[in-house]
């Protein structure tokens, strides 16, 4: 493997060369071409002569144990029945993930040994990673799942040898473990608390319609919530003397306008600000009692019932500045994705976009304890664009009356 980068880069540079036109350019280049020309030590090296099928094999080197490890998808065990789980046993074992130390000189250290022996159904594509000096992370494609989890299994292994160590040291394999599954959340929409209050109006008697109120309410309002009810004292017909009580019935339009019978008024759904006026207030004022019934949002979020549909291509990768694993795949939802905000800080709003394919990744510690992710999930999780403002959405912006956000999908 590691020849065959090199030649890669030759290559690159020749390529390079083409394009410039000083001679001299051209005599280093090719001198210092001729120094680094890789050539192949040896013949093709047998990693596993079993039965069936062995394919998808990733290599990695152990720089600090001076070793390679080679795990790859095996079928050889494909029609026995499996042992891994006993409830399975009656099960086909299908494809299993085995794993090789070989040593530099291309001879084998130790055996094949299996990462997973007989697992119901197949396990492929594995993908390795290696925390100097502790283990190695094997990830692989796993049929094995449901709506809540799974189709990524993954183990570590331990006690590697060294080249000195072959005929001794027995790789430690831990038990296969499930990626299990996080739900989207959206900000929702009918998660809200009932209130209810009073409010007197004190009627400034002149002109006859035109009482302001000002209570405030407790923000922030969920539209068409709001309920006023009461009675004040009314004109009579001559337009001097109180006559009977005048009923008040007026509700929100979801605009901020109070409409109905009796009064009429606004409402700030931010900042809970209302104002009332009587449409028939007697001349010589009025002082009336109103009861509000009103909802207020609590911008909580709330989960949703999608399922998990598939998962493939695992990779795993070790970050050595991190310290800590990382799992990667394709992950499939019976959703699309969608992006949940509460505009303005107070409105949940949320509407779906792109298709329902998905990152999906996880973090591990180097015990191979799930870590946290940027949103705080410490589970296996998916780029999302709900639930987040680093991940990908791009820019935000508020006006007055408007608020945007652009999302990349
Ligand atoms: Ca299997």
């Amino acid at each position: 493997m590691r020849n065959v980068v090199k030649i890669i880069v030759l290559l690159l540079i020749s390529v390079s060369l083409l394009s410039c036109s000083g001679s001299q350019y051209n005599d280093q280049a090719a001198a210092s071409g001729k120094g680094v020309v890789a050539k192949l030590v040896g013949g093709e090296v047998q990693v596993s002569v079993a039965s069936d099928d062995q394919q998808n094999p990733q290599v990695m080197y152990l720089s600090d144990k001076g070793i390679y490890f080679v795990v790859w998808e095996d079928w050889r065990n494909r029609n026995q029945s499996t042992t891994d789980f006993p409830a399975d046993a009656a099960k086909f074992a299908g494809a299993d993930i085995w794993g090789q130390f070989i040593n530099p000189d291309g001879t084998s250290c130790g055996t094949a040994f299996a990462i997973t022996n007989k697992l119901a159904g197949n396990q492929t594509a594995p993908s390795a990673a290696y925390r100097p000096g502790d283990k190695i992370l094997v990830a692989w494609q796993d049929a094995s799942g449901s709506a809540t989890g799974g189709y990524v299994r993954y183990a570590s292994i331990i006690s590697i040898p060294l080249t000195t160590s072959c005929s001794t040291a027995v790789p430690v394999v831990s038990a296969p473990v499930q990626v299990g599954f996080t739900h989207f959340e959206q900000y929702d929409p009918n998660a809200t608390t009932p209130g209810t209050t009073t409010f007197t109006i004190v009627g400034d008697g002149t002109g006859g319609t035109d009482v302001t109120g000002g209570a405030v309410l407790t923000p922030y309002i969920q539209p068409r919530s709001i309920t006023i009810t009461g009675t004040y004292p009314a004109e009579d017909t001559n337009s001097l003397t109180s006559g009977p009580p005048t009923p008040v019935n007026i509700q929100d339009d979801g605009l901020g306008k109070l409409i109905g019978s009796g009064a009429s008024g606004t409402i700030n759904y931010m900042t809970g600000k209302l104002d009332v006026t009587l449409i028939n207030e007697v001349d010589t004022g009025a002082t009336a009692t109103f009861t509000i019934n009103y909802n207020t949002l609590s911008g909580t979020t709330t989960q949703m019932p999608e399922t998990l549909l598939s998962r493939k291509s695992p990779k795993a990768n070790y970050d050595a500045g991190k310290d800590q694993f990382s799992l990667t795949w394709v992950e499939s939802r019976n959703v699309n994705s969608y992006a949940s905000v509460l505009c303005f800080g107070v409105a949940p709003f949320t509407w779906v976009t792109g298709d329902s394919t998905f990152l999906g990744y996880l973090y591990l510690s180097p015990s191979l304890t799930p870590k946290a992710n940027p949103l705080a999930i410490v589970a296996p999780d998916v780029m999302r664009s709900e639930r987040t403002s680093t991940m990908k959405l791009v820019a935000t912006s508020r006006a007055a009356t408007e608020e945007t956000y652009l999302y990349d999908f």
